[in-house]
């Protein structure tokens, strides 16, 4: 694996947060002085307030969403592998050593799966395994602009749940949200350049 910087020697666990996240040693160390940057006051964790300042998510209509998804279970601050765990889900697949990949290791954060697992955590606000047609409402909510009257809005938000309703509970499980999903590219869609 080349040599270790004595640099990225200093980052807690450098190791097992390279071998879960599959970010290279040079991308960790750029990530942890991303992660300085962010954390004023050195709090040696960070804020939901922080992490507002990362401008891809500023942007995205979802970056609350995704900032969210930093903090599993309440939680008011993410320290440093919990912020790459997340940003792995982003990480832009064949940008690193794909080819090296211990096919013993559980699968990448990175993968079609785990990007798909994301994205419905995302729909899934209140965690019961399921997006309801009120949790499609408030995703397109936030994907669609102003000029979409809200009576469009249920009408599509009917109609994406129905159509990927297979089993007609009149919600989407995780099965079927992956399925509707199929011929998209989830892999471009969900990688987002943190670095750059
Ligand atoms: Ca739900
Ligand atoms: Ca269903």
């Amino acid at each position: 694996m080349g040599s270790r910087s004595s640099h990225a020697a200093r980052i807690p666990d450098v190791d097992s947060i390279r071998r879960e996240t599959g970010f290279s040693q040079a991308s960790l160390l750029r990530l942890y002085h991303r992660f300085q940057a962010l954390d004023r006051n050195e709090k040696g964790y960070l804020s939901r307030m922080d992490l507002q300042q990362i401008g891809a998510l500023a942007v995205n209509p979802l970056g609350d969403r995704i900032i969210e998804s930093f903090f599993p279970d309440g939680s008011m601050r993410v320290d440093f592998p919990g912020f790459v765990r997340v940003l792995a889900h982003f990480r832009p697949v064949d940008d690193e050593d794909e080819g090296n990949r211990d096919p013993k290791e559980p699968e990448p954060l990175n993968s079609r799966m785990n990007k798909l697992r994301f994205a419905f955590q995302l729909y899934d606000l209140d965690r019961d395994g399921k997006i309801s047609r009120l949790e499609m409402l408030q995703v397109l909510r936030l994907m669609v602009g102003v000029q979409v009257t809200e009576e469009q809005l249920e009408s599509i938000a009917d109609r994406t749940v129905q159509e990927a309703d297979e089993d007609g509970d009149g919600a989407v499980s995780f099965l079927e949200f992956a399925k509707s999903l199929e011929k998209m590219n989830i892999e471009q869609k969900m990688s987002i350049r943190i670095l750059k």
